[in-house]
């Protein structure tokens, strides 16, 4: 099976800021964390990156036809983002949303999930284990 990592805003920052909440370990460490787990699951694997809202509402159209599903963390555009959701819902393919923090024990705003409307898995604060759960999931789901 094929599927698309779609990681949103400020996530090529990790390692560089807030080490306390998303950890010391930087982007490219979690690019290399998912190839290995999804190398693990035997799936092909994509992975992007985009601070850009309408850059992922348009890889996510992008996915139709062409991947059997998608992980993804819509970082900021979680709580914001109906592009994103009606993209999800057009391409209806299936979701695991994941997010590296605990976004329910922080800020009130973290809260609602636009995204979550949609997703039919959301892991929330297990690091980058999350991602590996996510694959997991999906493979399970299609019997990879
Ligand atoms: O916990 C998550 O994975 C989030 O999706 C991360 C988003 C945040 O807006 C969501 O509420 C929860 C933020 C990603 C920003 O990542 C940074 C990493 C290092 C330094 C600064 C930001």
């Amino acid at each position: 099976m094929k599927v698309k990592v779609i990681n949103g805003p400020n996530l090529n920052m990790l390692g560089i800021r807030e080490p306390e909440v998303y950890g010391k370990a930087t982007y490219k460490d979690l690019v290399e964390f998912i190839e290995q787990a999804s190398k693990a699951f035997s799936m092909e694997c994509d992975i992007f990156q985009s601070n850009h809202e309408g850059d992922i509402v348009t890889e996510i159209q992008n996915c139709l036809g062409v991947y059997d599903g998608i992980v993804i963390n819509p970082a900021a555009y979680t709580h914001t983002s109906v592009a994103i959701l009606d993209a999800l819902k057009a391409v209806s393919l299936p979701t695991v949303e994941v997010h590296i923090s605990d976004v329910d024990s922080r800020e009130e705003f973290r809260k609602f999930s636009y995204v979550s409307l949609y997703a039919e898995k959301v892991i929330k604060g297990k690091g980058f284990e999350g991602y590996k759960e996510a694959l997991g999931y999906l493979a399970d789901k299609f019997g990879s």
